[in-house]
């Protein structure tokens, strides 16, 4: 057995069970070892961020990382961009990155460059295999790093002769730690600031917003009027009707302001203290109100439900929780396409147990809005800010799900930064209908320009945030990656589109016109 031998089999024994690749020269033997050995479905990716951003993607779905197979330091580099996203979503993730031969390296190839440096800014957890012998051992300790609460990002760099000199064989998974429980004053304090009757506002990021954390909080917020809210950007909310409902943080700092302006205790559930995307001048960068007092009942890798059980018992918080009802809204007829009628024919004809994606930038508003009474969901978010996450963080949510319809809510100028992704969803056969809106501008960036304030823009500038010369024919991109797609010119054609795209075996594109 060769060194890339031994780590395929110690993936596979650790519960890694999908590498999404994008190999070279040097991952020769790690790519014949995934054959030869089994046990790791390897799922081709045709740029790394679509590698990336679907390994994020199941590692939301399955809480269990996915590995990636990139092509030494520029292909790490090519892929961070999601790798960042997936720190920033806490999604357990091991990158594979092949490196020339160690003897090689002194002889400055023209791929040779400084991986550890170029890992280390995006991973929690950095190594380089010294031999081949020592492999096994990384690889195990790689997938322990990642599967470390709340869920890391673990980079193992793999020099091209510890891949094909000789290993010893797999070795085990080292124990991983769990959640650790939170501290008793966390949660006698935080007991303490809800019982007094002043404004307080449950916020909640990470397993918090999972259902039985949600029917905990619930029932918390039914005792004693705190209000829940979730961060701007999560992983995975677990929301629809049936589940307790809970808002978000409005990404606009304005309108940040105004909904928690009133809170006098912030008590943070797997959260952190909330903070502007950005700065802007005459706008502050902190967001709670200066009379707010801030708690932190469980950070994101503590027992989250352990804390929130405990916090619900102490406060003697009723059995049940008031829930979201199921919304339907009548099918659209006749009407010209607008936001909100097609969000709202989304919620109407949205499966039990769909898996939504959203990178719908100035789109989403309207979407979470029309979803908060569709069926129960879970709803995968851009945690980092970095766009071009939504085709990938599809497509590893649909290897990770077989049995759950995924749709994507998704930009068009954010599609085109990994619009690849398409191929392997259409390669692997997976079920993703996705939502193509079109607004032929990068939309946020126009309201942005007005919020940084530099004064009236020119037609230069404008020119850098429109998309229209030429304009993407996104039905020609789709069907010529093996998609397939319509573009749809009424609402009516909408509903039939999408309803079609729910029910075809394998990915659908609509391009929705705005
Ligand atoms: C990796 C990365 N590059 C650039 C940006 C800056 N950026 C933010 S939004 C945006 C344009 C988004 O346009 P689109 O996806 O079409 O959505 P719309 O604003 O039109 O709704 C850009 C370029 C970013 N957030 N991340």
């Amino acid at each position: 057995m060769n060194g890339a031998e031994s780590l395929v089999k110690t993936l596979s024994g650790a519960g890694v069970e999908v590498c999404f690749a994008n190999p070279g020269t040097s991952e020769m033997h790690f790519v014949a070892a995934l054959d030869r050995v089994g046990g790791v479905r390897c799922v081709l990716g045709l740029f790394e961020g679509v590698a990336t951003g679907a390994a994020d993607g199941y590692g939301r779905m399955a809480d269990r990382p996915a590995s990636t197979l990139l092509h030494l330091g520029p292909g790490l580099a090519n892929g961070l961009a999601n790798v960042h996203n997936a720190r920033r979503a806490n999604t357990p993730m091991v990158n594979i990155v092949g490196d020339h031969a160690t003897y090689h390296k002194q002889h400055d190839a023209p791929l040779t460059s400084d991986i550890e440096g170029v890992a280390r800014p995006f991973s929690d957890w950095v190594r380089t295999s010294v031999d081949s012998r020592s492999v096994a051992r990384d690889g195990a300790a790689a997938v322990a790093a990642a599967m470390t609460p709340p869920g890391r990002v673990a980079t193992l760099i793999l020099p091209a002769d510890a891949s094909w000199n000789e290993a010893e064989g797999p070795a085990p998974l080292p124990p991983v730690e769990g959640r650790a429980p939170v501290a008793p004053e966390a949660i006698s304090q935080a007991a303490r600031v809800l019982r007094s009757g002043e404004p307080a506002l449950l916020f909640m990021g990470d397993h918090a917003l999972r259902e039985p954390s949600l029917t905990l909080a619930g029932r918390i917020a039914a005792k004693t009027g705190a209000r829940l809210l979730a961060q701007t950007l999560n992983a995975r909310v677990e929301r629809g009707a049936g589940r307790v409902a809970v808002d978000f943080l409005p990404y606009p700092v304005d309108a940040a302001l105004a909904t928690i302006a009133d809170v006098r205790h912030l008590v943070l559930v797997g959260s952190k203290v909330p903070v502007a995307f950005f700065a802007y001048p005459d706008k502050p960068s902190a967001l709670s109100p200066p009379q707010c007092e801030t708690h932190t009942l469980a950070t994101s890798g503590e027992d989250i439900v352990g804390a929130l059980e405990a916090l619900a018992e102490e406060l003697g918080a009723p059995q049940n929780a008031p829930v979201q009802e199921l919304e339907k809204h009548s099918s659209p007829s006749g009407e010209a396409i607008t936001l909100d009628a097609a969000a709202a024919a989304v919620a109407t004809l949205l499966p039990e147990g769909a898996v939504v994606v959203d990178e719908a930038l100035t789109a989403a508003a309207a979407f979470m809005s029309w979803t908060r009474g569709a069926a129960s969901h879970d709803y995968l978010q851009v945690t980092g800010g970095a766009i071009g996450i939504g085709l990938p963080l599809a497509t590893g949510a649909a290897v990770a799900c077989p049995d759950r319809r995924v749709i994507c809510l998704q930009a068009d100028g954010s599609a085109m930064y990994t619009v690849q992704a398409l191929w392997t969803q259409a390669r692997e056969g997976l079920d993703v209908t996705t939502l193509l809106l079109n607004n032929r501008s990068y939309a946020i960036l126009k309201q942005e320009l007005a919020n940084v304030g530099p004064g009236d823009a020119g037609r230069r500038a404008l020119d850098m945030m429109e998309l229209d010369r030429p304009a993407l024919d996104w039905v020609g991109l789709a069907r010529g990656m093996g998609v397939e797609a319509e573009r749809a010119k009424t609402m009516e054609e909408f509903d039939r589109q999408f309803a079609a795209g729910l029910r075809s075996e394998g990915p659908y594109l609509i391009d929705l016109v705005l």
